[in-house]
């Protein structure tokens, strides 16, 4: 039943949406948030990802980002990033809204994406606003502005913080006006990013959620796969 609705939807799709989340890079060796292994040195992400933290204690949160892109510098796309991207070559409206800061959509070729929590091998200097790529490994390593001489800090979205204007406009638009949104990988309990699919519903989109467990999205979506994106998006082409 949900095969044959499936089909018909990817045959028929007009305009497809992917959003990913964390889990869609756990096959390749990337911890999640919220997860068993969600945790760094008794840390939650709630407690690091903060203009507060970083302010209070910045040499601790730029070693937890130091620490995550070690991981991330040893890390290459697997088959549910492939997928995705075959699914952008395969479709001529296509957009990917990845809530995932480290770089393995692009790498595994999509380019039609928006990165609403921006990019880990970023950093954006607190005084003047400059963004320079960034690769240090070593958080005593990071430096100073070279515009300015400013403090430098991840150029990514923290709790409390605005996503980026454009970004939030072209992801509200695409959920709006997409007919299928594919959803993968996330917990789905982090806004503005969880509304998404909710807004695709309303908007009349079919919704396919994958998970290896039930989220807030299973619950509304018209179809749950549940299991690995690695192994169920390959399936799904
Ligand atoms: C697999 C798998 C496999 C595993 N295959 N699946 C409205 C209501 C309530 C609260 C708010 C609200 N609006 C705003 C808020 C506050 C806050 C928020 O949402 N809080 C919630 C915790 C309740 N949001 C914000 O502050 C946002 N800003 C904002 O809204 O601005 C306007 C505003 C400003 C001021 C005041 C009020 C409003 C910004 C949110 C920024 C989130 N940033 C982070 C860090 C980014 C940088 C970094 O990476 O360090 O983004 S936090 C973290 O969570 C990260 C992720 O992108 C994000 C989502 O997590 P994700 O991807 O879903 O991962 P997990 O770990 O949660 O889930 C993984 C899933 O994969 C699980 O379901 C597994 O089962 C599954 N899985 N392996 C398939 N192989």
């Amino acid at each position: 039943m949900d095969v044959t609705k499936i089909k018909y939807r990817l045959k028929n799709a007009r305009y497809i949406v992917v959003l990913t989340g964390a889990g869609i890079s756990a096959e390749s060796g990337i911890p999640t948030f919220r997860g068993e292994d969600g945790l760094w040195k008794h840390y939650r992400a709630e407690e690091l990802a903060t203009p507060e933290a970083f302010e209070k204690n910045p040499e601790l949160v730029w070693e937890w980002y130091c620490w995550r892109r070690a991981i991330i510098s040893k890390a290459s796309p697997n088959s549910g990033h492939i997928a995705i991207a075959e699914l952008e070559n395969r479709y001529n409206n296509f957009l990917l809204i990845t809530q995932n800061v480290d770089g393995l959509h692009r790498i595994a070729g999509n380019k039609r994406l928006v990165e609403i929590h921006g990019n880990i091998w970023e950093t954006r200097c607190v005084k003047c606003g400059a963004v320079e790529q960034n690769y240090e490994l070593n958080f005593k390593n990071i430096g100073t502005c070279n515009s300015c001489g400013g403090q430098k800090r991840p150029n990514v979205v923290w709790f409390g913080e605005s996503i980026p204007h454009a970004n939030l406009e072209m992801a509200y638009s695409a959920a709006g006006s997409c007919d299928l949104m594919i959803v993968a990988g996330t917990s789905g309990i982090v806004q503005p990013a969880a509304s998404l699919p909710f807004i695709a519903k309303q908007s009349g989109a079919f919704i396919i959620d994958i998970n290896i467990e039930p989220t807030p999205i299973s619950a509304i979506a018209d179809v749950f796969l549940k299991g690995k994106c690695g192994e169920i998006l390959p399936g799904l082409l």
